[in-house]
């Protein structure tokens, strides 16, 4: 029985050794903030599924293979013989700046319907994860995340939702209709600092502390808030926290946020406390922005510890 559900778009995601204009080699692996979020909670040792839709290409057989090698449950995985698996293309302009172009457009993973997620769902997962990106691929992909967090909360599964924004998918406005909704379904909603006003059911660009209020008052338990550089903070009905990042030299910070929000999770299905959760998130995003890839350098369980020799060689 799997833990955690997540479902959205799983794509090729192609890097550019340099600028995408300028053609050159590039090297393809896998990107989707929720299959990202899969890979950090299995290689902690959590039985997670992940369920969308891939085309019957070979892209789709890469995230198959990807997943599975990974040890996420690929068992509910919808393959659409008539789509194609998306793609990202990323160049990376400087360490902590990447820019994405997509071709997903009429992907596969657009199609996701709440039919696709529904027998999953039915498993009973003690989470149900996902993202604002799977509102903005499509509206059966919009309709599918409302119904599946409808459903999850009606039954005591614990929803938990990352607002994602992503600017090239939809406008801020349409965006923000969506997004509050979806995070008025949640349980723990995870955004980044200028993410956070999306949240806000008044006008734009409402103070922190004013969203996350009104976000506790429509039963939101848990509001995290990630600050990159700066950590994370929490606000819970039992109070704040905050915890700062870790420093490390930055390579490439695709996937830092999945990365902390698979540390987060994992750390609230081992029962720890809100302090424990935090360190567990900052630390999986360590490793993720240390490396390059979306997800390749998260760690083993036995490797949390690793980050504090950080500086050191282990012999
Ligand atoms: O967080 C990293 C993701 O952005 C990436 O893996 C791709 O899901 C993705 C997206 O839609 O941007």
């Amino acid at each position: 029985k799997a833990q955690v559900l997540t479902f959205g778009e799983t794509m090729g995601s192609i890097r550019a050794a340099g600028l995408l204009r300028h053609g050159g080699a590039m090297s393809m692996s896998l990107g989707g903030a929720e299959s990202n979020v899969a890979i950090g909670l299995a290689r902690l040792g959590h039985s997670v599924r992940w369920v969308g839709r891939l085309g019957k290409d070979e892209v789709g057989k890469f995230a198959l293979r990807t997943l599975c090698a990974e040890g996420v449950l690929t068992d509910a995985v919808v393959h659409d013989a008539h789509r194609p698996t998306g793609l990202m293309l990323l160049e990376k302009r400087i360490a902590d700046v990447s820019r994405a172009a997509y071709y997903r457009a009429g992907s596969a993973g657009s199609a996701l319907s709440f039919e696709d997620l529904a027998p999953a769902l039915d498993a009973e997962p003690s989470i149900l994860h996902f993202t604002g990106i799977t509102p903005a691929l499509s509206a059966s992909a919009s309709k599918a995340a409302v119904q599946a967090a409808e459903t999850a909360r009606e039954r005591g599964i614990t929803v938990s939702f990352d607002v994602n924004y992503r600017a090239k998918l939809w406008d801020r406005e349409d965006a923000a209709d969506a997004l509050s909704v979806l995070a008025g379904l949640a349980d723990i909603v995870i955004a980044s600092e200028d993410e956070i006003d999306l949240l806000g059911s008044s006008s734009a660009h409402a103070p922190e502390a004013e969203v996350v209020d009104g976000l506790h008052a429509r039963g939101v338990r848990d509001v995290i808030i990630k600050r990159g550089a700066e950590g994370a903070t929490a606000y819970t009905a039992d109070g704040a926290c905050h915890c700062d990042a870790i420093k490390v030299p930055v390579v490439d910070t695709v996937g830092a946020g999945d990365a902390f929000t698979a540390g987060y999770l994992s750390a609230v299905l081992d029962w720890e406390t809100l302090e424990e959760r935090l360190h567990r998130g900052v630390t999986l995003g360590a490793f993720a922005v240390a490396a390059t890839g979306d997800w390749e350098n998260l760690p083993a369980r036995n490797e949390l510890s690793l980050i504090s020799s950080a500086g050191t060689t282990i012999r």
